[in-house]
């Protein structure tokens, strides 16, 4: 069965929902409505990654999520931190969180396995290039997959060597992260050499940029209920293709395709 990773961004400008949920009663609130609605875990974030976005200060991030993390803890809720932080990493998981989601996959911090390793959290490593303000100057693949997927072994590899158990690890193909339109097709055509890997697979679509440029036709955003709908479709591909969790915004409507798609599995 695919996991849904309900979203709860703390932040006052993330792609989709920022701004929304920058009071922590009211990013709990959220969280625990997606919860009701089918989350297996809450991704906590307090530092938007949109394209262009620039960096927080991590003690500015601690303040947005901490309290929301031990909110979720305190339920007896499955929390991931998302952060770039290796500060941060290690507060939410003294706070609660049992999986620490870096999208640059250890890249961004030099100090983020150490503490990930120390931590005994699990460790979801995302593919990642650069940072978010020019990632698009490293948008450049003959095949897509199959580079995202040798990269990532090499992030699996220098995490083994800081101590954290194969077992622990989760790997992401960072759809978006320096991936431009059709380039995030490619790699979710080729999942397979992701899942080759060997390692659980997550794999983060929600709301994104390529989904409205697939609607439209036209680099334009189409409106959210349009992304959630085509959120929903590539959730319901994903369980088809065997990936174990989700990451999204709309939970409810992730969870409805996946019913379907498994129904249809048998
Ligand atoms: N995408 C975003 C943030 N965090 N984490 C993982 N593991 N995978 C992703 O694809 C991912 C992520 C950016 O999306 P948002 O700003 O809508 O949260």
């Amino acid at each position: 069965m695919t996991g849904i990773w309900g979203i709860v961004n703390v932040t006052p400008d993330s792609f989709s929902d920022g701004g929304q949920f920058i009071d922590p009663q009211r990013a709990i609130a959220h969280g625990l409505a997606l919860r009701d609605a089918g989350a297996s875990v809450l991704d906590v974030g307090g530092e938007s990654t949109r394209p262009g976005s620039e960096r927080v200060d991590p003690a500015v991030e601690e303040q947005r999520v901490l309290p929301v993390v031990e909110a979720f803890a305190a339920r007896g809720i499955p929390v991931s931190i998302d952060t770039m932080n290796a500060s941060t990493a290690a507060a939410a998981v003294r706070a609660g969180a049992r999986i620490v989601n870096d999208v640059s996959g250890g890249l961004a911090d030099p100090g983020m396995l150490a503490a990930v390793a120390s931590s005994g959290a699990d460790f979801a490593i995302g593919h990642w290039r650069g940072p978010s303000d020019d990632m698009y100057a490293h948008a450049d693949y003959r095949r897509a997959s199959r580079e995202v997927a040798s990269e990532l072994r090499s992030r699996v590899g220098a995490a083994a060597a800081a101590g954290i158990a194969p077992a622990r690890i989760i790997v992401d193909p960072g759809i978006g992260f320096a991936k431009a339109g059709e380039q995030n097709w490619d790699v979710l055509r080729g999942i397979a050499d992701i899942k080759a890997l060997g390692h659980r697979v997550l794999i983060g679509t929600s709301r994104k940029r390529f989904l409205s440029e697939t609607l439209s036709g036209t680099p334009a955003d189409v409106d959210i209920e349009r992304r959630d709908l085509a959120t929903a479709v590539t959730s319901a591909l994903a369980a088809r293709h065997g990936i174990w969790a989700v990451r999204v915004h709309n939970v409810a409507a992730t969870r409805d395709a996946l019913a379907v798609a498994h129904a249809w599995e048998g």
